[in-house]
């Protein structure tokens, strides 16, 4: 954080307080039709396996794939950071992690003081007259006690969570210390009893008590398929018990991937694809995902329903989306932190007044893009200080271009640079990689040492971040420190050398 970013984000917060001062003196004056809803609906940790964006031919999301063919889907939408609390500070800040230095699971963003008076997107639609309303996930963990709580949103309801759960693991011991969370399986219970189901009952009640006369921000932010993937057998039943359901992977896929890759997910719970392969846990955890996806997906089948019942579909807008993506076995690893598609893409869904019905966009996408966009919708006051751009022109026209590639970082110099056609990596230590998702959609074979891309490379080289902080203070979880004079990377405070075992 340079001093003179600071001072020119401040005279930017001051112009933006006047431009809203004024617009609230003209709204009270005149009577414009009042602002549109907002419902805003997280999945944790959902890649790609819905029925809208194709990322799993067997994926079955009715509910969602309705909500996209109401609205516009976005199919090349990417995360700003491949982990839940960097990539949900980006988008809800509009800020990069590159910027903040927010890479790992903590710190919360408010014990920074370069961030603690931030106006987050909550708080933009509060200072404009909405009534703001949480439940589930949406930060990640709890934003403090009462009094800090009520500084991000008006209302808080239940906070979800994984519900009803087996007393003991499911499926026995698993690698790198057998965190509780590395679990999934059928288990017999109520969906009732479900975290993610007792959230959407509440936003259900939120919906149908809703103040006439005041416009609502709801944010309601589900936790599956975040493991432990439970569900019940008709879950289950709806996705075959054989080898069809797996993804396509390339055997030795990682021949072609720097050494680098693997610092980025070096020693973590989430089982690699050799483990669940040598103990029989691939399938079921594969159908174990995909029933909880669906799971979920009846829980936003609820919301919305309750939406239309209420007559409050046509002045609402709706945004869906998930923070980060998930390999189960592609690239040989379970689990986030990645820099690839599997990794970084996710749903991205708008609905409702000014969004194209059926819309479908292929441009580069990115979350800390919801920021900007929703204020479009809405009609707030422009804020001059987020680093997203507004979707409005695609929401219109899915067609329409833009400039701007999709860009994801983990940790401080890694960084995913997603163009249509293109997908370009480089390291911290300077290692890259290079896939064309039109003739390899998988990525599976690395072209960057192929001298005809030299000028692909050069173009998406132009866009990796300008800033690129070091980790905030107190930043825990998932950190990864390079320094490149020693040839020494530091995962989360151990060291790693080039000759070091990849863990398994
Ligand atoms: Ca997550
Ligand atoms: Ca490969």
């Amino acid at each position: 954080m340079t001093r003179q970013f600071l001072f020119v984000t401040t005279i930017a917060l001051v112009a933006a307080g006047h431009a809203f001062a004024a617009e609230t003196r003209q709204n009270a004056s005149d009577d414009k039709p009042s602002r549109p809803n907002v419902l805003f609906i997280a999945i944790d940790d959902q890649n790609d396996w819905i029925g809208a964006l194709g990322g799993h031919p067997l994926a079955k999301t009715p509910h969602i794939d309705r909500l996209a063919q109401r609205g516009t889907v976005f199919l090349n939408a990417h995360c700003q950071a491949p982990l839940c609390n960097p990539s949900r500070t980006s988008l809800l800040l509009s800020l990069r992690p590159t910027t903040t230095g927010i890479y790992g699971l903590s710190p919360w963003f408010r014990t920074l003081d370069d961030w603690k008076d931030r106006v987050a997107l909550p708080q933009h639609f509060k200072a404009h007259g909405y009534r703001t309303l949480t439940s589930g996930k949406i930060y990640h963990g709890g934003a403090g006690g009462p009094k800090q709580r009520a500084e991000e949103f008006d209302v808080w309801g239940p906070s979800g969570g994984i519900g009803i759960k087996p007393e003991k693991k499911l499926i026995g011991p698993t690698p790198m210390g057998n965190n509780p969370l590395m679990d999934w399986g059928v288990f017999p219970h109520k969906d009732e009893d479900k975290g993610d189901y007792q959230i959407a009952s509440w936003a259900i009640e939120q919906l149908k008590s809703a103040p006439k006369d005041q416009p609502f921000f709801l944010a309601t932010g589900f936790f599956l398929p975040h493991v432990p993937c439970y569900a019940t057998q008709k879950w289950f039943d709806l996705y075959p018990d054989n080898d069809s359901v797996l993804p396509l992977v390339k055997e030795n896929d990682r021949d072609d991937t720097p050494r680098f890759s693997w610092y980025l997910h070096w020693n973590l719970p989430e089982p690699r694809l050799k483990w669940v392969r040598e103990n029989n846990q691939w399938r079921n955890l594969v159908r174990s995902y995909l029933a909880c996806t669906s799971f979920v997906d009846e829980q936003v089948g609820r919301v919305l329903a309750a939406l239309e019942e209420a007559g409050l579909s046509d002045n609402t807008v709706v945004v869906l989306w998930g923070d980060h993506g998930w390999h189960l076995g592609e690239k040989g690893i379970t689990g986030k932190n990645t820099l690839w598609d599997r990794g970084t893409r996710v749903p991205l869904i708008f609905a409702g007044p000014g969004v194209s019905r059926g819309g479908r966009c292929t441009q580069p996408a990115e979350l800390l893009d919801i920021y900007p966009t929703l204020i479009d919708l809405c009609r707030l006051t422009s804020r001059s200080d987020l680093e997203g751009i507004s979707l409005a022109p695609q929401l219109h026209a899915a067609s329409t271009q833009r400039e701007r590639p999709a860009i994801t970082s983990h940790n401080q110099g890694n960084h995913g640079i997603r163009s249509e056609r293109w997908r370009y990596i480089r390291y911290a230590d300077d290692s890259e990689e290079l896939y064309d998702l039109q003739a390899d959609p998988r990525e599976w074979t690395n072209l960057v040492a192929k001298p005809e891309h030299a000028a692909v490379i050069a173009e998406h080289r132009r866009w990796l971040p300008k800033i690129d902080v070091p980790p905030a203070a107190n930043s825990a979880h998932r950190l990864l420190t390079y320094d490149k004079q020693s040839d020494e990377a530091v995962w989360e405070g151990k060291v790693v050398r080039r000759s070091n075992p990849i863990p398994e």
